[in-house]
């Protein structure tokens, strides 16, 4: 009997599983590859040499990956960068937004709700304050060294100076490279006994570098160098300084960072003393990490970019200019 009602369960359960439907083949996972992904790109805007070199890495890296890149101008305004993001979020083609914040503050909201829509976001080239959580990396330069580069170097071609006042032409306000750079600026150029004594932005333009200079060469000419946290500032101060009588890189040392190729040739015109690298060329690490977010990896959460420093004096500058890709 008991053999019997046994050979009935087995049957029973045999035939049950028969008949009960097959369990879904879970979908296979989806390996993305640069073809099938559309980034949104938020540039800050145009203003100036490295912003250009940077904007064309973009451009041109993802038609050499055959990637689809949805490039879009904030034109240097915070409301238009963030509405450019939640329009981004909104895009259904759009997979991952990467993001060259023009302020450090101001994101928080846009953050979340693009991970709310499962979007990752990307920062390149500059970095926010907090929010690590809703972000997967930060591509970019470590600002407050490239600041400790620029006084470490004016301190050098100060350290026979009986004074060392120095001007700083800041970037915009707000920005993670003005606010950073300052405060590297000021950790190492303190320790000569060098002293900011006129400080302002000039937004990275020549034309508001020239004119903040020339307002200050107005009301003192004791000025011994000028930081400029960007080349074209520098310029401009270059500019200014001729214009009132001075010999830039002789009577008021000039240092500047990004070391575009418009620094290169200032160098070699001996009106600048020296150019702290800031490398634009990000779209390749930005565009591996997108790619790598999309296939569920985590990186991270800051890729530092390589950089270098170059001086007027450098026997070889000629050479290193004649290669620049930017
Ligand atoms: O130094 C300046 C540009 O974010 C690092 O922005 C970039 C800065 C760069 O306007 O030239």
């Amino acid at each position: 009997m008991i053999k019997r009602i046994l050979f009935l369960v087995v049957v029973a359960s045999l035939f049950l599983a028969a008949c009960a439907p097959a369990a879904p083949t879970p979908e296979p996972k989806k390996v993305w590859t640069y073809p099938d992904m559309t980034v949104g790109f938020l540039q800050t805007g145009s203003e100036g040499g490295w912003r250009a070199a940077n904007t064309a890495s973009f451009k041109e890296t993802a038609a050499q990956l055959g990637l689809n890149l949805k490039f879009y101008d904030s034109q240097n305004d915070l409301a238009k960068q963030v509405a450019g993001f939640q329009q981004f979020i909104q895009d259904p083609e759009v997979d991952v937004i990467v993001m060259s914040p023009l302020e450090v503050t101001g994101w928080d909201q846009v953050l979340a709700d693009a991970q709310a829509a499962g979007k990752p976001v990307i920062l390149s080239d500059r970095r926010i304050d907090g929010n690590e959580d809703k972000y997967v990396t930060f591509i970019g330069a470590d600002f407050v060294e490239e600041g400790r580069k620029a006084g470490t170097a004016m301190c050098e071609l100060l350290k026979d100076s009986p004074s060392k006042n120095v001007w700083e032409l800041q970037g915009n306000v707000g920005a993670a490279p003005a606010i950073d750079r300052g405060t590297g600026f000021r950790e190492t150029a303190e320790k000569c006994g060098i002293t900011v004594t006129n400080t302002q932005t000039a937004n990275w333009s020549i034309t508001e570098g020239k004119a903040v200079t020339e307002a200050w060469l107005k009301q003192s000419k004791d000025v011994q160098g000028i930081f400029g946290q960007n080349d074209e500032m520098a310029f401009g101060a270059i500019e200014a300084l001729k214009e009132a009588g001075l010999v830039p890189a002789q009577d008021v040392k000039v240092i500047s960072v990004d070391a575009t190729s418009g620094a290169f040739q200032a160098m070699l015109d001996g009106t600048l003393n020296g150019a702290i690298e800031c490398n634009p060329l990000l779209a390749p690490q930005v565009y591996e990490a997108a790619l790598a977010a999309l296939n569920g990896e985590t990186l991270p959460k800051w890729i530092p970019s390589q950089e270098s420093q170059f001086f007027m004096t450098d026997p070889n500058l000629k050479e290193v200019a004649a290669g620049r890709k930017y």
